[in-house]
């Protein structure tokens, strides 16, 4: 293991489909900003996951430029941090291949997205949907990651991952780095805004069930108007209130005001105000991330520069990590 590196190494990466939500913002991307002040971080646009669904390929390709685009303007510095697409580095693909060996059917039967998203596209259930947690954890191993920014939907993935390493250290001796999840404080499962019971998901059909960053002012003023909320008319952080209780932790994720504070503040007031002021608060949150956004995302060539300088920097050590795996097996 590289014993030089002296701060903690952080991997995370995101799908480029179809634009973020709201959700991947407070669940991961927040995180990843914050975590590059003390940490070493590599990102990564991960287009060999996204390409268990259907995908034209010029689609593909603006969708892997406008992912890379919205990270920069989430906060995402290419001078503290590497910024990547992960089809760029082959080493991703072939450690997946060599972690296939070691991870039983039986495990990835049991992971809930495979489930869930099988039961969502039964016309397609690929054999990549099945090992997608596989080509996961050959993300965060190869680059000794100890730490994950993450949504909590994506803990089960994390725990194979650890499970899968540590099984390979039992057999081969230290060879890969155990790596622990990051989640938020509040909001690590943002919710649907109109099924406070399923995530919010960029896959939703329903164009109301989730805030897209690119969304305009007045359309997150009108989807949080919208959103299901539950009877009664406190706004209180309790069991039956489940609509109302993701709406205070969008509003504390953005605003850093503990949920007694926010109770207090609309003592006597209805959810109507309630809503408008949960609008408002990602409405100013997105101001900024949009306006780079729209500066960046035309910028082909500076993008290129990004994403070509992170594939090498990326790839010079995944492939150690690779070469390290590869002798342990015996095929070097
Ligand atoms: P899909 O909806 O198509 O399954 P997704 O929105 O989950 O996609 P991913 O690329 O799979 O997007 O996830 C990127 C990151 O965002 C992951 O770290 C994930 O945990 C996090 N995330 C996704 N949805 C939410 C959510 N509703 N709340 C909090 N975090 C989320
Ligand atoms: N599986 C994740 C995306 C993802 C990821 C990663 C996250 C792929 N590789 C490595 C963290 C680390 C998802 O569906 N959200």
């Amino acid at each position: 293991m590289d014993n030089n590196q002296k701060k903690p190494r952080v991997f995370s990466g995101i799908q480029p489909t179809g634009g973020f939500t709201l959700g991947n913002y407070i669940g991961a991307l927040r995180n990843w900003d914050k975590l590059q002040d003390e940490c070493d971080c590599i990102y990564c646009v991960v287009d060999l996951h996204s390409i268990t669904i259907r995908r034209e390929p010029a689609a593909l390709r603006r969708a892997v430029r406008e992912s890379a685009a919205m990270l920069l303007a989430c906060g995402v510095d290419p001078a503290r941090s590497i910024l990547f697409v992960q089809g760029d580095v082959s080493a991703h693909a072939e450690l997946s291949w060599l972690l296939s060996c070691y991870t039983q059917f039986g495990e990835l039967s049991r992971m809930t997205q495979f489930k869930d998203k099988s039961l969502k596209h039964p016309e397609n259930v690929n054999a990549g949907l099945f090992t997608y947690p596989v080509l996961m954890a050959a993300d965060i191993l190869l680059y000794d990651t100890d730490l994950v920014p993450i949504g909590s939907d994506q803990k089960q993935h994390l725990e194979l991952c650890r499970d899968v390493a540590g099984r390979f250290n039992g057999i081969y001796g230290d060879v890969f780095r155990i790596p622990e999840g990051y989640f938020p404080k509040v909001g690590g499962r943002v919710m649907s805004l109109q099924d406070p019971s399923s995530k919010m998901s960029k896959s939703d059909e329903n164009d109301n069930a989730k805030i897209m960053l690119t969304d305009a002012p007045d359309a997150i003023i009108r989807k949080f108007k919208r959103a299901i909320t539950d009877s009664g008319s406190e706004v209180r952080a309790a069991e039956d209130k489940p609509g109302i209780v993701n709406l205070m932790s969008i509003y504390s994720a953005l605003t850093g005001k503990t949920f007694p504070e926010i109770e207090r503040e609309f003592e006597g007031k209805g959810y109507g105000d309630f809503k408008l002021a949960v609008g408002e608060s990602v409405v100013d949150a997105l101001a900024p991330i949009q306006s780079e956004y729209n500066r960046i995302v035309n910028d082909k060539a500076y993008l290129n520069d990004v994403l070509s300088e992170g594939a090498q920097r990326a790839g010079a050590i995944a492939n150690r990590v690779l070469h390290r795996v590869r002798r342990k097996i015996g095929l070097e």
